[in-house]
This record gives structure tokens, C-alpha cells and sequence, in this order.
């Protein structure tokens, strides 16, 4: 597969989009003023240490106390006391602004001729659908996005069952999906490469093992994709996948996945047309091999503790059959 062995980036600090950009720029200000600001707490500290008058921890030296200063206005610590104050209030005010500035930054972005793609947050993976348009028909899969370099993108965001977040380092921040309700995140990738997101809001067991990949390529490449996955299953002639294909579907496989092309369309389960141009399978757990793919449908409870996949008893060559048959599923 075309650029498989490129690297994984997952960096709010190291953004590959505009938007990415922006949030990395406010958190290295913050970094800055709040780093400058500990620094001279610390010195001032540090000042009052060396000035207290019982340095040596004999007592402090006997002295009449000072009763004066209790008639006496302190100008100068009244002063130094009201500056500080108005000088914090100031660099929090600046923060203040910077932050709201980010923000309609983030909100800014042009979003001329997007490429629009739905997303449906499950217990623990996430459905991709790209809907048809522009004389190309659509389609889903599961778990990677595929973008073009430089383009906006539109994502609609919804929940199938509790509520989940998207968030893709990388390139913006986080964005709940919410069942019942839309949400939209839009951003743009300015550098080509794979990034990992990861479900930022707890939904249960595997919330952690929820992860995803969006993979920015060159419109070319991209546009390459694209007629790729609207394509029906690829077909094959080999007799052993051949009963795999009728494996999968007399058993209960069809009812949860939908293989385009054949009779297979269930939807509790991603799409599986295209299933070997996916690097991972099980939202990110496993990378995407014919022995992974035997040990996931042996027991996906033993790959992904709670997954609502099943354990479908299959014999020994039937269950090699199927992964026969989906190795195909180019
Ligand atoms: C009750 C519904 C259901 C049944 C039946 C079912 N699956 Fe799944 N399958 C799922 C769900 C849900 C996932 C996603 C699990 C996850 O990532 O946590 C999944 C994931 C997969 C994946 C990984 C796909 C990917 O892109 O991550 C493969 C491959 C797969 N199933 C094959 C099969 C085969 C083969 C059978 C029949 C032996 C089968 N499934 C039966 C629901 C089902
Ligand atoms: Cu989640």
C-alpha cells in the first residue's frame, strides 16, 4: 500500500494545519508569560529569603520594634503592592485577548469548495462517510480519513450511543459528538502526512483504545483514493476465498458489516469494502495484517477488552477462509 510506511504524528506542538497553528501559537505565549511570571515569583521569594533579618536562625537581632510604620503611611510597599496588582491584571487581560483572538481565528478559516465528510462516534470506533457528490457516488468506511493537502474540510460530527470527541492533535482541537445533536468541525491539513487522533471524552470501557488516522495527501493522490474506495468489492476467483465470501455471509458477519457488492450490509459494524486499504483495524489497536485479522475474529474480546464485536463461532478453516476473502478486499 502507497505511503503505509510513513510515520504516525500525534503533536498539538508540532501542527501540519493552520488551525493546529494558531492553538500552538497561543500555548507557546501562555508557556512564555506564565513561565516568565513563575521566574519572578521565585526571584522575589528568593529576595525576601536573603533580606529576612533572621538569616542565621540565632533570633532576630534585638531591636526596638519599629512602631512608627503603624502611624506611618508604607508609600513605597503601597506602591510596589498596587503596581504588581495592576501588572497582573494586565498580562491577564492580554491572555485574555490572545485567547479570544485564537479563536475567531480558528472560526476564520475559508472554507471555500470543502470536502464535507460525516462521522458517527460508536463504542469504540468511528464511522467515516463521504457523501455523493459532483458526479461521485459515496461511501463509508471506518476509522481514517483520507484529505487533501490544503483544502478546508467539513466534518459533521455525531454520536451513535454516548458521547464522544474528536481531536486530532495536529490540526485543531477538540470537538464533541453528541448523539441526537449535529456538531461540525472544520479544519484544513497544510502538510501532507498521517495524523492520530484519539477520543477525547471518556464513553466506557475502550474509550482509550479509540483512535483514528487522518491521512493528508496530495489532491492527486487523494482524488486516486476516492475512485478507489466508491468502487463495489473487488472481486476474486480463488475458490478457498470464494467460501470465505459465503462464510461471511451465511454466518452473522453480514448482518453487522456491509461488504459493497455483495449481500453482506449490515451497519452495527464498519464498512468493510475497501478493508485492506486501512492500516489499522479496530480503531487503531491492531495494524491491519492477515494474522491480525485471524486473531480479531478468533476473539475481538481478547484484541479489545468490551468490544461489541463478538466471538462468531466459525470452525478452524472457515474462520481462514473469511480472512482469505477479506485480504482481497483491497
Ligand atoms: C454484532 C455485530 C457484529 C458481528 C456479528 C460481527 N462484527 Fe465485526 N465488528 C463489529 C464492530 C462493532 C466492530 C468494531 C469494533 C471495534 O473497533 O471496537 C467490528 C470490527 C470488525 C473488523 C475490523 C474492521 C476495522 O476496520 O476496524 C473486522 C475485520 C470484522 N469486524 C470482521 C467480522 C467478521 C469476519 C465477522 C463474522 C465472523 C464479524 N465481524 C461479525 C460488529 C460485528
Ligand atoms: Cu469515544
Amino acid at each position: 500500500m502507497a505511503g503505509a510506511s510513513v510515520p504516525v504524528q500525534q503533536s498539538a506542538t508540532q501542527p501540519a494545519g493552520v488551525q493546529g497553528q494558531h492553538i500552538a501559537q497561543l500555548w507557546n505565549l501562555s508557556l512564555v508569560v506564565c513561565g516568565v511570571v513563575f521566574a519572578l515569583v521565585l526571584l522575589a521569594t528568593l529576595v525576601a529569603l536573603i533580606r529576612n533579618p533572621d538569616r542565621d536562625g540565632q533570633g532576630p537581632p534585638m531591636r526596638a520594634p519599629d512602631l512608627a510604620s503603624l502611624t506611618q503611611p508604607e508609600v513605597r510597599t503601597r506602591r510596589l503592592v498596587i503596581g504588581v496588582s495592576m501588572l497582573s491584571v494586565i498580562v491577564l487581560v492580554g491572555l485574555i485577548v490572545a485567547d479570544v483572538l485564537t479563536d475567531r481565528a480558528l472560526s476564520m478559516l475559508p472554507v471555500d469548495k470543502p470536502v464535507r465528510i460525516e462521522m458517527v462516534g460508536a463504542q469504540w470506533w468511528w464511522q467515516v462517510s463521504y457523501p455523493a457528490g459532483a458526479g461521485q457516488p459515496g461511501f463509508v468506511t471506518a476509522n481514517e480519513l483520507h484529505v487533501p493537502v490544503g483544502r478546508p474540510v467539513i466534518v459533521s460530527l455525531q454520536a451513535s450511543d454516548v458521547i464522544h470527541s474528536f481531536w486530532v492533535p495536529s490540526l485543531h482541537g477538540k470537538k464533541d459528538m453528541l448523539p441526537g445533536i449535529d456538531t461540525t468541525i472544520e479544519f484544513r491539513a497544510d502538510r501532507e502526512g498521517v495524523y492520530r487522533g484519539q477520543c477525547a471524552e471518556f464513553c466506557g470501557a475502550e474509550h482509550a483504545l479509540m483512535a483514528m488516522l487522518v491521512v493528508a495527501d496530495p489532491p492527486e493522490r487523494y482524488a486516486a483514493w476516492v475512485a478507489q474506495q466508491s468502487q463495489p468489492a473487488a472481486r476474486t476467483t480463488d475458490t478457498v476465498a470464494l467460501h470465505g465470501r459465503d462464510t461471511f455471509e451465511r454466518a452473522s458477519c453480514g448482518n453487522c458489516h456491509t461488504v459493497r457488492g455483495t449481500g453482506a450490509s449490515g451497519t452495527n459494524g464498519p464498512d468493510l469494502t475497501h478493508l485492506m486499504s486501512r492500516r489499522t483495524i479496530a480503531a487503531g489497536v491492531l495494524t491491519n495484517t492477515p494474522q491480525n485479522l485471524a486473531a480479531w475474529i478468533r476473539n475481538p474480546d481478547a484484541q479489545k477488552p468490551g468490544t461489541t464485536m463478538p466471538a462468531v463461532p466459525l470452525s478452524e478453516p472457515d474462520r481462514l477462509a473469511v480472512v482469505r476473502w477479506l485480504a482481497t478486499l483491497q
